[in-house]
Parts: C-alpha cells; structure tokens; sequence
C-alpha cells in the first residue's frame, strides 16, 4: 500500500515536472507576465523586429522584450484614455515659492540661457517656466519605465487583449465610435514611441529599464516623449549625445523645440501661447508658462540694477 502510495506520488510529481518544463519554452521569456499575455508579447516582439530592421539588432530586441524585467501594465491604456489634463492643480505653478525658485534658477543659469535665448530666438523666461512645470526645475522627473509603459501601451493595442481589462463601470465603450478611433490612435502612437524607445536605448546604450519617466512616458528634464528627443534633442555642451537629464542640453531642448514649433521673441502673446500648446496641448498648461514667464521678466527687471542676477554665471 505504501508503495502504491509512492508511486501515485512520484507519478503526480513528474506529471507537473513535465507540464513545467513543456511551459518553459515561452515562460524564459519575460516570466512575469502571465501566459496569457504572453503570446501577444510574443507576436508584437516578432513585429518589432521587422520594423526595426536596419536600426536595431534583433538579438538586442529580443533581449530586452524578454527580460524578466518586463511587466504588462494593462490599466495605462484605461488612464491614457480617460485622463483629464485639464484638471491638474496649475495654479500652484504661480505660487510665490515657486516663481521665487524659477527666479533663482534663472539668475544661476542666467549666461548659459541667454546663450540659448540668443542661439534659438526663445524667451529664456518661458525656457524655464517649461522646466518648472514639467519637472520641477529637473527634480522630478518621473518614476515609471519608459520602456514598460510604451510596451504595455502598444500590448494593450490589441483589441483582444484590451477587452479583458476594459473597467466595467462603462466609463469605456469601445461600441463608441468617437472612442475607438481615439483608442485606435493612442495605440498606433504607442507602438511608435515602442519603436523609438528601443532606438534610443540601443543607439545611447541606456540600460533598458533604468530609462525613467512619466506616467505616459515622457522622460529627462524637458519631459519629452521618445520622438521628440529624436526632433527636437539638441547637444549644447557638444559632447557627441543629447543629454535630457543635464540642463545645458535639456535647456537647448526645450527652445529647439519651440524654434522648430514657429516661435521667436517677437511673437504676439497670443502666437507664443499657439506654439506652447504644441510643447503641451493644454490651455491652462499654456496660461501657465506664460503667466509664469511674464512673473520672471517682472522680477528681472526689478532687481536689473545692482542684483546679482547675471552676473553669478553657472
Ligand atoms: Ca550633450
């Protein structure tokens, strides 16, 4: 009877021994992810390959999209579509300890801005009130993997898939027309900043998930999602690589991309206000930055005569 016992066991253990080992084909690649997501994971990394042929190695692909590093974060494609910019706190932007710390970053930097304002024809003042809004000045720069979200993103893409974390209160209806295609389109440029993540973590040899950011995905102290750290990243301290996480590139980021946006200092109010909305596409974002900008030229102009703002250098 023992035996038969034994043996029943022995039996049940390598009964699961194999069904593991029969598993473990598709599970080395990216473990945390449940099986099943993992076969999209698996379709998307074939696709990837292709479409980065030329520009990234497969090997390096197919490393990076299988490290147990990887984690599927299905509610971001939730959030991304039901996020409401508008509703964010901007006023305390304008609050005197912020606008006190603008100015005091403003007259730390003040030749190396003047050197960008002249070089991109962009008011400093709105350079730095960019940089305040985005991150802080730099100290924030955001906590999420760039490569996870934009990864989670593009997975989430597939309807399929999508469907079975859809929340169930109806605050989505992918039965909308007008949801669909905004679904649709978040999903296509996810894919494409997934292409540009994986270029710009091979081409600068960034460890794949140290690369930090935003909730969505926009990195480094000018919060730029990966495209335009390929349009607008600029290399001002000429070191052969754009930095977004050092403030003379990421200083020269920001007023390349307003440049290459239309702006220049004799711009009207109104016309300056159009190309911020392009930085960010939000109207208090962009009353922000200019009310914030103008805040800064006042307290210029005010301590112009025996300040030491200007004179302190880097
Ligand atoms: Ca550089």
């Amino acid at each position: 009877m023992f035996y038969l016992f034994l043996f029943i066991v022995l039996f049940i253990i390598s009964a699961e021994t194999s069904s593991c080992s029969f598993k473990e084909g598709n599970a080395t690649c990216a473990p945390r992810l449940n099986d099943e997501v993992r076969p999209y994971l698996l379709n998307l990394k074939e696709k990837i390959k292709q479409d980065l042929k030329g520009k990234v190695p497969e090997d390096f692909v197919e490393k990076v999209l299988c490290s147990e590093e990887v984690e599927f974060k299905p509610e971001l494609m939730v959030k991304s579509l039901t996020w409401k910019e508008a509703k964010l706190p901007y006023h305390q932007f304008l609050e005197p300890e912020r606008v006190e710390r603008a100015f005091r970053f403003l007259c730390r930097y003040y030749n190396l801005l003047s050197e960008i304002e002249r070089k991109f024809d962009v008011d400093k003042e709105v350079i730095v009130s960019i940089l305040l809004v985005e991150t802080d000045l730099g100290r924030k720069t955001g906590k999420h993997s760039v490569l996870n979200t934009y990864l989670s993103l593009a997975l989430t893409g597939n309807e399929t898939l999508f469907q079975r974390y859809l929340p169930q209160n109806g605050e989505l209806d992918l039965n909308n027309e007008t949801t669909k295609q905004r679904y649709q389109r978040r999903a296509t440029w996810a894919y494409g900043e997934l292409l540009y993540t994986l270029e710009y973590l091979y081409r600068y040899n960034v460890s794949p998930f140290e690369l930090k950011g935003s909730i969505f995905g926009a990195f480094g102290y000018p919060q730029f999602v990966p495209q335009s750290f390929f349009l607008y990243g600029y290399d001002w301290d000429g070191d052969g690589r754009v930095n977004l996480f050092d403030y003379p590139d990421a200083l020269a980021s920001i007023a390349n991309y307003l440049a290459k946006e239309g702006y220049k200092r004799s711009l009207t109010r109104e016309n300056k206000f159009k190309v911020i909305m392009k930085y960010n596409k939000s109207e208090p974002y962009a009353n922000t930055v200019l009310e914030l900008s103008e805040a800064l030229k006042g307290r210029l102009a005010e301590q112009k005569e025996g300040s030491s703002c200007g004179i302190e250098g880097e």
